[in-house]
């Protein structure tokens, strides 16, 4: 097919919703037409088997294959793709009454016999992954030598949580930290009537192995707050989108329900009324939906209500909605972020990188078996670049799940190109104690900060797809190459496109979580963003704030001390031998040194530049890094179709503003408070 024809395919596929022409993603049509112009059998019985054998029939009816449905077990012949569930020896294999089990076996064989493949899996959900596999390898499924492969996912739980308010008027908009438009659940202060793109967004998820969402923000109002009740039968809508997809949803609630929505006099953990009225929510609840997932739990957290108020710790709280919804099968995910935003500047002992595993640590043990402890990737908040959190090795007799953040608060909130792939993967590799991945994967998993809303491209930034889809590869598989995981997604977002548009993609998405970090805030000091809305620079504008995010630059120095020598003892969180290498400067990684210590201007990095002298480098660099970005979309932008050249031209145009303005403030404050003159004589203000 030239380019032409498959643009115009790629085009015709695109669906329309309320006058919106939708990008497909990494979904095209073109990525059915390997298996579509095929012979493809579907056998066995379960809600998700009937998915499959929907999107196999849509396959073939485009592309001139044929397929039969069969029962499991019935003898296939000649046939090019079989897709069928695996005779268990101990009964039905298969879902039962459309409810996705809790957490059932989601692993797939893949098994290629000169050039018909089989996909056999012990499950509906197994069958659905083992279905996007084929189509995300699309002729290579059929072509190659013979195989025979077991695919699993790491951890049981892939979750994407959406910080979403019903109501559209919310001071923090409709969605908190949300970049890509409205909601996609909700309108008008309501559910949607129309749930087009809920399908179709929970299609994409589904075809990168996520299986579970969280459908309103942690911060929960009194309007979202109503979900819960009067609002239940809308999410039972939603959920019923969800379902053939095998994803199941939860609903953030709020510690304080018993009295917002129930009229206690109190929330207390321990009042045998409160856990009363939160067995009577479960039951409503799981009521209307069946497969309902659970609840996501921020507490004590930012103003949120929690124990604390009744002096009650953590796992008292976690543990008395556990047991509300544990006959269910039901999971409350109870969120570590929990520190002390109303703390005084002036107040050098205290450290906000601590308090979440100061809180959470001792409790270890303590938590029932359908509590999962949600941990933010590091001890602040998803910065550029911080320390992998230290609470992930310090609850190894807790269900824990690894939260990252694929919304790009502060990483250029997708109006800047940064691909966190390799972000996400460096901290998946991570080794902490027995490395981050082991822990996870015994009984927890991974959840995330959806970047998607109503926005035509899902995502504002049609190169922030990129994002959403390697979250759910990496996570399925975290020993996959971000790289390589990016060279799936460009394959599939621009099928048969020419070559030059793959390179030109590479190289400006490969190193662009980098590129990020040079311009912005140096060597893991976190923040200098504005206030409130955390785009664009601003050095102080966090600095004589209650909210624990200091750099403490003054002329001699800059950075926060947190060693156990001198500091606030931070470093002492974390097990051998990082304890020590993050504790001396001999050791501590370039990357990381003004997270862990305070340190002359003059002090020189492993690199060999001193810290000033590394400012001045990376933010003048940064920026002729996002030129070269611009140059090379220039290049290939005729290449692609022109409503995303459009919107990714206009993108990089504020990125190259934005990364000017973070250069020339940020190498102008640190000349203004250190004095030293750059080593290369360049602009300075
Ligand atoms: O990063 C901060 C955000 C808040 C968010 C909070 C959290 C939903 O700025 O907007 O609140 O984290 O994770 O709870």
């Amino acid at each position: 097919m030239t380019t032409t024809e498959e643009t115009h395919a790629v085009t015709s596929q695109r669906s329309t919703t309320e006058h919106v022409t939708v990008h497909p993603a990494w979904l095209p049509g073109a990525a059915s037409a390997a298996v579509g112009r095929r012979r493809v059998v579907v056998a066995g019985d379960g809600a998700l088997v009937s998915t499959v054998a929907a999107e196999v029939a849509a396959a073939v009816a485009s592309h001139g294959g044929s397929w039969t449905r069969l029962e499991a077990g019935a003898g296939v012949a000649d046939a090019d793709l079989v897709l069928t569930i695996a005779e268990a020896d101990d009964g039905p294999a298969a879902t039962p009454d459309a409810v996705v089990q809790a957490e059932c076996d989601e692993s797939f064989r893949f098994m290629r016999d000169a050039g018909s493949v089989v996909v056999e899996a012990a499950s509906d959900a197994g069958l659905l992954h083992g279905w996007f596999h084929v189509l995300r390898l699309g002729e290579a499924a059929f072509d190659g030598p013979d195989a025979d492969e077991k695919h699993a996912p790491a951890a049981a739980l892939r979750v994407l949580d959406h910080w979403d308010n019903v109501d559209e008027h919310h001071t923090m908009g409709q969605v908190e930290r949300g970049y890509s438009g409205g909601s996609l659940f909700y309108a008008h202060g309501r559910v949607r009537e129309d749930l087009t793109r809920v399908d179709e967004y929970a299609r994409l998820l589904a075809s990168v192995g996520i299986n579970s969402v969280a459908i309103n923000n942690v911060n929960v109002h009194a309007r979202e707050a109503r979900l819960l009740t009067d609002d239940l039968m809308d999410v039972a809508r939603i959920a019923a989108v969800f379902r053939p997809w095998g994803i199941r949803v939860h609903l953030s609630v709020s510690f304080a329900a018993p009295v917002t929505l129930g009229g206690l006099a109190t929330s207390d953990p321990l009042d045998p009324q409160v856990a009363h009225w939160w067995v009577r929510a479960a039951a409503r609840v799981w009521g209307a939906i069946p497969d309902f997932g659970g609840f996501v739990v921020k507490a004590d957290s930012e103003g949120q209500p929690g124990p604390f108020a009744y002096g009650r710790t953590h796992a008292d709280g976690a543990n008395m909605l556990a047991r509300a919804v544990a006959p269910y099968g039901g999971l409350i995910h109870w969120r570590a972020f929990v520190y002390n935003h109303r703390q005084d500047w002036r107040d050098r002992s205290t450290d906000r990188a601590r308090a979440a595993y100061d809180h959470f640590a001792p409790l270890d043990g303590q938590f029932d078996d359908n509590v999962v402890v949600q941990v933010k990737y590091g001890p602040l908040d998803f910065q550029v670049r911080e320390p992998v959190s230290p609470v992930l090795a310090a609850l190894p007799r807790t269900r824990v799940a690894l939260e990252l953040q694929v919304t790009q608060e502060y990483t250029g909130q997708q109006k800047h190109a940064v691909y966190l792939g390799p972000q996400w993967s460096e901290i998946l590799r991570f080794s902490l104690g027995d490395g981050v991945v082991s822990n996870l994967a015994t009984a927890g998993g991974f959840a995330a900060v959806s970047n998607a809303g109503d926005d035509p491209f899902w995502a504002g930034h049609p190169f922030a797809q990129a994002n959403l889809y390697a979250y759910g590869r990496l996570t399925w598989d975290p020993s996959l190459d971000p790289i390589a995981v990016l060279d799936e997604w460009i394959a599939q977002t621009f099928p048969g496109s020419p070559v030059e548009v793959g390179e030109a993609l590479h190289a400006i998405l490969d190193r662009s979580w980098e590129t990020y970090e040079m311009y912005t805030t140096p060597l893991g000091v976190g923040f200098m963003v504005r206030p409130g809305h955390h785009y664009g620079p601003d050095v102080d504008g966090y600095e004589y704030t209650p909210w624990g995010t200091y750099h403490f630059a003054d002329r001699d120095g800059i950075g926060v001390d947190r060693t156990r020598a001198t500091g606030t003892g931070y470093t002492g969180q974390y097990p051998a031998p990082w304890c020590d290498v993050y504790e001396s400067l001999e050791t501590c990684p370039d990357e990381l040194l003004l997270f862990f210590h305070h340190v002359p201007y003059s002090h020189v990095l492993h690199s060999g530049k001193t810290v000033i002298q590394h400012i001045y480098d990376t933010h003048f660099e940064g920026v002729e890094r996002v030129e070269a970005m611009v140059t090379a979309w220039e290049g290939i932008a005729g290449l692609v179709e022109a409503d995303v050249a459009e919107r990714v031209s206009e993108r990089l145009a504020e990125q190259l503003r934005s990364a000017e303005e973070w250069r020339d403030q940020v190498t102008t404050y640190f000349f203004r408070k250190s004095g030293v003159p750059d080593a290369g004589g360049r602009r300075i203000y």
